[in-house]
This record gives C-alpha cells, sequence and structure tokens, in this order.
C-alpha cells in the first residue's frame, strides 16, 4: 500500500509539473508571438492588442501602407496636342470628357464642346444670356468627339450630337457625354439643358442617343431616361453626370445631384451620387434604395475593380479627394486618400462593359481644367492623366505619398481671394 501510495505521489508530482511548465510556455510563447505594445515591424493582420481607432483603421484598408495600397496612386499630367482654344479668348473650350474607348486600333473622346461669339458670363447673370451670349462654360454646347492612335495626340472629328431644336430637350445646350458599349451598339448619356444653366440653378435631365459605330451617326434615344425625385426627394432636380457601367449583367448609371440648395442660396449646397439600373441602355431606370450611394464627390468617376466598383470622389463633401469602393457597388468605403486629383476624370476602362466581376483597374484616362483662361476669358482644356491603379501594373513612382508643389503654387492661392478683412489676415470673426 505504502509503495502504490508513493507511485502515486510521484506521477501526480510529474504530471503537475508538466502541466505548469505547459502552462508557463504557453504564456511566454503568447508573449514571444502576441505584443502588448504596437510592434516595430508593420504587422500584415490587426494584432490582438488594444489599438486607437485611428490604428484600427489603418487594417481596414487593402493594406497598412498607402504605398502598397492596390487602390492609391499619385497623378501625373500631359497637356494633349490637336486641340485648338482660339488663342485662350473664351470663345473656345472643351470639357468633361468621356471615357476613352479603343476601336480598331484608334481611341474614341466625347466631350462638351462650346464654340460661341464671345465668352460666358457666369451663371449668376444667366438672365443676360441670350442665344448668343452663353451663360456658364457648358451653355450653348454641344458634344463633340476625337480620335488618337496614342492617347496624347488627338484628330478633332466632328460633333457627334448637336443641339436639337427648341422645344426639344437640350435645345439650349447638351454636354457633359458618357459612353456605353452594350451589346455592340455604342450609347452616349449626356445632359440636356432647357435654359441657360444657372437661370433657376444647373438643372437638367439626361438623354441617351445611339448609333451602330463609334463614328456615328446617332439615332435619339430617349430624354430624362433618368427620373428626377419626387418633389421633396434628393434628386427632384437635377441629374448629372451620367456614368454607365455594365455590372452584374446590367447597366449601372450612376449620377450626381445637388441638393439642399435654392436658387438665392447656392452656396448652401450639398452633393450626393445616385445609382439607377436597367436592363436596356433606353430605360425603364430603377433607382437603387439606398441612394444617394455617395454622400461626397463632384463629377465621380467609376471602374471595376476586382468584384466591386472603384470611385474617384473628388471635389465636394466630407470624404471628397478620395478613392472608394464597394465590394457590391453600392455601399462604399474609403480605400485612399489622394492628391492633386483628375478633375471630371474619365479612365480608359478596358472592362467597363464587360460585365467582369475580377475588374483590373485603371492606368490613365482625361480629365479637364476649367480656369485654363481668365474670369473675363473663361474657358477649358481636357488634359490626360496617368496613375497606378491597376492591378496588372506596379509603378512604385506613382505609390510615393509626397506630392511636393513650388512656392510660388501656395502663394498663387493668396489671402486676395478671401476678400479684405480687419485682422488683415482673411480670417472673419464670427459674429
Ligand atoms: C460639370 C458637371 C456637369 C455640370 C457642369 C457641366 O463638371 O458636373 O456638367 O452641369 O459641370
Amino acid at each position: 500500500m505504502r509503495t502504490l501510495l508513493t507511485i502515486y505521489k510521484v506521477y501526480f508530482g510529474i504530471i503537475t509539473s508538466a502541466i505548469f511548465l505547459l502552462i508557463s510556455c504557453q504564456k511566454e510563447k503568447k508573449e514571444i508571438l502576441e505584443p502588448t505594445v504596437f510592434p516595430f515591424t508593420m504587422p500584415t493582420e490587426k494584432p490582438n492588442i488594444p489599438l486607437s481607432s485611428s490604428t484600427e483603421r489603418m487594417f481596414s484598408y487593402d493594406t497598412p501602407r498607402a504605398q502598397d495600397n492596390e487602390l492609391f496612386s499619385q497623378f501625373k499630367y500631359t497637356r494633349l496636342k490637336g486641340f485648338d482654344y482660339s488663342n485662350g479668348d473664351g470663345t473656345v473650350s472643351r470639357r468633361d470628357p468621356s471615357r476613352p474607348i479603343f476601336i480598331d486600333g484608334e481611341y474614341y473622346v466625347w466631350y462638351t464642346k462650346r464654340h460661341t461669339q464671345v465668352p460666358p458670363i457666369g451663371w449668376s447673370h444667366a438672365k443676360e444670356a441670350t442665344d448668343i451670349i452663353p451663360s456658364t462654360d457648358w451653355d450653348l454646347a454641344e458634344i463633340w468627339y476625337a480620335k488618337s492612335k496614342d492617347g496624347f495626340t488627338w484628330k478633332e472629328q466632328g460633333v457627334a450630337i448637336s443641339r436639337p431644336e427648341k422645344p426639344k430637350s437640350g435645345w439650349r445646350s447638351v454636354c457633359t457625354p458618357e459612353i456605353l458599349i452594350w451589346k455592340n451598339k455604342y450609347y452616349l448619356y449626356y445632359q440636356a439643358f432647357d435654359e441657360p444653366s444657372g437661370l433657376k440653378g444647373d438643372l437638367c435631365p439626361v438623354s441617351v442617343s445611339y448609333a451602330d459605330t463609334p463614328n456615328g451617326p446617332w439615332t435619339h434615344g430617349g430624354d430624362a431616361v433618368i427620373p428626377f425625385g419626387k418633389k421633396g426627394d434628393w434628386d427632384q432636380q437635377a441629374t448629372h453626370d451620367p456614368f454607365p457601367i455594365v455590372y452584374n449583367g446590367k447597366i449601372h448609371v450612376y449620377y450626381k445631384s445637388a441638393y439642399n440648395k435654392w436658387p438665392h442660396k447656392r452656396d448652401k449646397y450639398a452633393v450626393g451620387q445616385g445609382l439607377a439600373i436597367a436592363d436596356n441602355p433606353l430605360g425603364p431606370y430603377k433607382k437603387h434604395p439606398l441612394n444617394p450611394v455617395l454622400s461626397s464627390g463632384h463629377e465621380t468617376t467609376y471602374f471595376p475593380f476586382k468584384e466591386g466598383i472603384a470611385a474617384f470622389v473628388l471635389k465636394d463633401g466630407n470624404e471628397r479627394e478620395t478613392i472608394q469602393y464597394a465590394k457590391d457597388g453600392v455601399n462604399f468605403e474609403i480605400a485612399s486618400s489622394i492628391s492633386l486629383t483628375p478633375t471630371a476624370a474619365a479612365p480608359f476602362t478596358p472592362d467597363a462593359f464587360t460585365n467582369t466581376k475580377d475588374g483590373r483597374g485603371i492606368t490613365w484616362g482625361l480629365s479637364h481644367f476649367v480656369n485654363a483662361g481668365t474670369p473675363e476669358k473663361s474657358y477649358s482644356i481636357i488634359a490626360r492623366f496617368d496613375c497606378d491603379l491597376s492591378l496588372d501594373y506596379n509603378e512604385p513612382t506613382y505609390k510615393k505619398t509626397g506630392v511636393w508643389h513650388k512656392p510660388e503654387v501656395y502663394f498663387e492661392q493668396g489671402l486676395e481671394s478671401l476678400g479684405k478683412h480687419p485682422e488683415g489676415r482673411g480670417v472673419q470673426k464670427k459674429e
């Protein structure tokens, strides 16, 4: 009996110390594997330790470092060759380019072209606009197109969509085109103004025309294809910047509307981006119940990326100057913040109409500069931007986060633009 007890005690002691050893090793291993302080080497996964909200968010992006982020890029700009702007006298303007498409060895682009006897007088003077005098840069405009072999030198071809006779929709101006290719037909979506922009606001619906070839001829397909919202809805009075993409086997047209503004309180406006979906390019379009799908942005741009849709969200709103991504094409999250962004960006997007679920991204496109002239001789120019927002390219230069402007760029944005203030510092005390 005594021997048995001794053996039991020895076994119990061995097992107890083994368990103790195991726990202390696990504890030590746990200490080696999971630090209690954020580590020097950037973790690829979010560490299981208390994190600040900002550091927590770092792991919600494509990668914790911007330089490794497929949806981050710098932008490089090139002046285009082949477009004449009448020596910058403000009578010729080109802006709001469509995405270029590549057909039979050539790139095609459509854009707003204004060619008027005098420069625009501004939308606050819309009441003085006439059939000769434009109110805004996009008033009394038509949709022209150009072709290029390389995306840098372009040859203007002529008008694609001219202004129809009054009172047809768009008789005052047709502008801001975007292209869709669907079942081997070409569709141009564009804004159609029936009054000088600025008279009551920048108010217009969207029309669509179609053709069998990118050179036309274009047949009118319908007006107000994206219906305005009911009175009191956010998009009750305008649908701008139509942007069609083929996604989930249907035509997804993203569009902008400006709300919360009245003609007399223009500076109180807000901008949102809606989504309307159809089986047929001419409609009927059904609006997404979660509209506006983006709370920020202006001439917003979209492209298929992986299984979802990415968007340039520029100029307006708290989330301006970001690239956002929606796995479902609807619920967008910020993917990166960007700088020196292409205004009215229109990227060359080979898979925009292929109904892809493996969107490869973009490397170049066209955009515009609306301040090419002076306030008295206002006009816009189209330019090219290049970037690396592609899963198939890796150009580290584009992934640098520092964008350094010359001091003159900053000094040009001087206090004088704020007007004179008692303090002379351009800051006005709140009453
Ligand atoms: C553009 C676009 C729409 C607006 C005007 C012309 O940048 O947002 O088209 O109506 O400005």
